[in-house]
């Protein structure tokens, strides 16, 4: 084993095996207290006589009644709904000169990390799919200490400065007078802060996009949002933007779909996520960076500090540098994902803050709130937050302090210890600040430059594809659609008659509200990179429900699930009952699902097998006729074989030869080449959507 090797191997193994000091197994155990007394009654507490009061020296039931009374901690204010996964990072191209972060250098090293991905408003019950912003945090457990990204996957936000931030939140959290609606932004208090703060545009259009509705973790971008800045060895610094790139593609749901999955699996998301890392399908995101020198801070038409705007791709190109890999589920998700503390001013060396006031003001936040969420100062020790690197300084004492700290030196400087620990200077790895030049009058206001609140919006808007454009319009209908009153939906297309014309005249007459000509922008720019539609496109680890029952043909469905399973495609059989269903020759099949418990909203697409019997089964189960119904409307890949095709002719679908296949109907007759088949229907399953299929009336 080369020393690089080596190393390799215990920075990828150190998180895990510093978490195993921590893990608890209670196999063939005996039962204790928390004092590790053994116990012998679990079940009944004592009690004067069978039938008489519990006595109060029951230790035992009082230990685990006040434990239980405790387990809940203050949910997250925001972002409270979270996954998280365990993973590494792999660097591919080093930033020799440009940071002097070490990860970000060495490409030799795996650096372990934990994501959580999370929703913005809803409380940590709520359902996963509902219209939100979603969070993408990373923390990166490097040997320098540990680096937080925590990002969302849209790239900008909907205010500027952070003092805005609690009357944002308030307002598209649920109303307070009666606490309705939960986890949803399409409500008067918050169309009445996007109609007063006309800052919010360009991220509304986002938000109202398909961006919100992600068909999986796995299938979105993450964005740092904010301007960060790379310092090298030299201290000369660039400014640059965070993104991370889905090796999926970016795909998302579509809006009748995410609600009515809100109900059916409202762990839809999460449940995704531990599934691909259970199966080995690892989620992976490539990491890029776009860099800007800071003597070109003043090029563009916006302000590099606003994070209300974007740096479009064509413009300032995205580089990858290496990937993430998420390739172990949690062993709990309180002691990991609950308590996992993520903060953006945690930095190493190389990597420093821009002014931008909205970062500025979340350094202060995550601090302050771990201590109310977590109970203290001492968050930093829960397993999941510990760094692998080592921590010595003179902090002390406070709530839960689980380092034991030796001799009586707590001070700095001191001479009783050697004047130790002492801090290093920055040549042997100690964080120094960017000198940046600051000069100012102490002032509370905004830069001229943060102004234009409506060209990017434009530019998004420009960019969108057909289809993204009439989700877009659909959602504003919707949200304010559900808005009481009036003036706030007029006002809202007052701020959108700003963006295009078009947008508002649309949004405007599905609302009973009028849209105003001459204010629009007139930006004329579009940025490709921005439409879902140009994303990576591949079949792989997407879902496919299996329509079967007695009377199957086995080598047919061998056959495709052989095809399926080679393309990277998983397979669920659904039947109309559970238990085994046997083929026309006696083979028999274990059915995964029955129809009562599955729905096709949980699958990218749906085959319908042969089998005169089987069919028929199935077309006995109005069920069925809805499971195909639904895929259909929801532009999913439907194929069917033989007497399957009945099933679609119940589900109302009528073939059209010409453009069958263009619909995402693969359709076949009895005797039929079955590897062209298989292939048309990986091919189609790789489209993810048969968006331009027109809804039958
Ligand atoms: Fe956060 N945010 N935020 N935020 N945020 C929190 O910290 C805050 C902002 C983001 O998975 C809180 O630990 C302020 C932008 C994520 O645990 C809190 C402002 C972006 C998560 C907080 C912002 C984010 C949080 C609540 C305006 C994208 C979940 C719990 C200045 C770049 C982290 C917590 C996780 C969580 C404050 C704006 C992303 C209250 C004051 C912009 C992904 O401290």
């Amino acid at each position: 084993m080369t020393q690089n090797n080596k190393k390799n191997e215990v920075i990828k193994n150190s998180k895990n095996m510093q978490l195993n000091e921590y893990r608890v197994n209670n196999n063939g155990q005996s039962m204790t207290t928390n004092q590790g007394l053994r116990v012998s009654e679990d079940e009944h507490s004592l009690k004067a006589g069978v039938r008489g009061p519990t006595l109060m020296e029951d230790f035992h039931f009082r230990e685990k009644m006040t434990h239980f009374d405790h387990e809940r901690i203050p949910e997250r204010i925001v972002h409270a709904r979270g996954f998280g996964a365990h993973g590494y990072f792999e660097l591919y191209e080093p930033l020799t000169g440009i940071t002097k972060a070490k990860f970000l250098n060495d490409t030799s090293l795996k650096t372990p990390v934990f994501v959580r991905f999370s929703t913005v408003a809803g409380s940590r019950g709520s359902s996963d799919t509902v219209r939100d912003v979603r969070g993408f945090s990373t923390k990166f457990y490097t040997d320098e200490g540990n680096y937080d990204l925590v990002g969302n996957n849209m790239p900008v936000f909907f205010i500027q400065d952070a003092m805005k931030f609690p009357d944002f939140i308030h307002a598209v959290k649920p109303e307070p007078h009666n606490e309705i609606p939960q986890a949803a932004s399409a409500h008067d208090t918050f169309w009445d802060f996007v109609a007063n703060n006309t800052e919010s545009a360009h991220m509304i259009m986002w938000a109202m996009s398909d961006r919100s509705l992600p068909r999986s973790f796995r299938m979105m971008e993450g964005f740092g949002v904010h301007t960060f800045r790379f310092v090298n060895e030299e201290g000369k610094s660039h400014f640059v933007k965070f993104h991370w790139k889905p090796v999926l593609g970016t795909h998302s749901l579509v809006w009748d779909e995410t609600q009515k999955i809100a109900g059916k699996d409202p762990d839809f998301n999460r449940r995704d996520l531990w599934d691909a890392i259970e199966s080995g399908n690892y989620p992976e995101f490539e990491f890029g960076v776009q860099l800007l020198k800071e003597e070109d801070e003043f090029k563009f038409d916006f302000d590099i500090l606003d994070a209300t705007k974007l740096w479009p791709e064509e413009m300032i190109p995205v580089q990858i540098i290496g990937k993430m890999t998420l390739n172990r589920n949690t062993d709990n998700f309180f002691a990991e994902t609950e308590q996992v503390a993520f903060h953006p001013g945690h930095l190493v060396p190389g990597i420093d803050f821009s002014n931008d006031p909205l970062l500025q003001g979340r350094l202060f936040s995550y601090t302050d709130t771990q201590i109310s969420r977590l109970g203290g100062p001492n968050f930093a020790e829960i397993p999941i937050n510990r760094p692998i690197a080592p921590v010595h300084n003179n902090q002390r004492d406070g709530m839960h302090r689980m380092t034991i700290n030796q001799g009586p030196v707590s001070y700095h400087k001191n001479s009783l210890a050697g004047n130790s620990p002492e801090p290093a200077p920055e040549k042997k790895g100690g964080y120094a600040h960017y000198a940046e030049k600051v000069e100012g009058h102490k002032i509370q206001a905004r830069s001229d430059s943060f102004k234009d609140h409506f060209s990017q919006a434009t530019l998004f808007w420009n960019s969108m594809s057909a289809v993204e454009k009439e989700h877009i319009v659909n959602a504003f209908r919707f949200e304010l659609g559900k808005v009481k009153s009036k003036e706030i939906r007029q006002n809202v297309v007052d701020v959108f008659s700003h963006v295009a014309e078009d947008l508002a005249e649309q949004i405007a007459s599905g609302i009973g509200a009028k849209a105003t000509e001459g204010k629009a922008t007139g930006v004329t720019a579009s940025s490709p990179a921005l439409s879902q539609e140009n994303s990576i496109k591949t079949a792989r680890t997407r879902k496919v429900a299996i329509l079967v029952d007695n009377g199957f043909y086995d080598n047919e469905i061998k056959q495709v699930l052989q095809a399926l399973a080679k393309a990277g495609v998983t397979a669920d059989i659904i039947s109309t009952k559970l238990g085994p269903i046997a083929s026309e020759n006696g083979a028999v099949l274990e059915p995964d699902y029955a129809l009562l418990t599955s729905d096709s909203l949980l699958y990218d697409a749906v085959y319908i097998a042969r089998g005169r019997t089987s069919v028929d089964q199935l077309l006995a189960d109005p069920k069925s006729i809805d499971f195909v119904k639904e895929a259909f409307q929801h532009y999913k890949t439907i194929a069917a074989v033989g007497e399957g095709n009945e099933l679609l002719a119940a589900a109302g679908i009528k073939l059209d030869a010409s453009s069958a296949a263009d619909r995402g109907i693969i359709s076949a007759a009895d005797t039929y080449d079955l590897h062209a088949f298989t292939k048309g229907f990986v091919m189609a399953i790789a489209q993810h959507r048969h968006w331009h299929r027109k809804l039958r009336s």
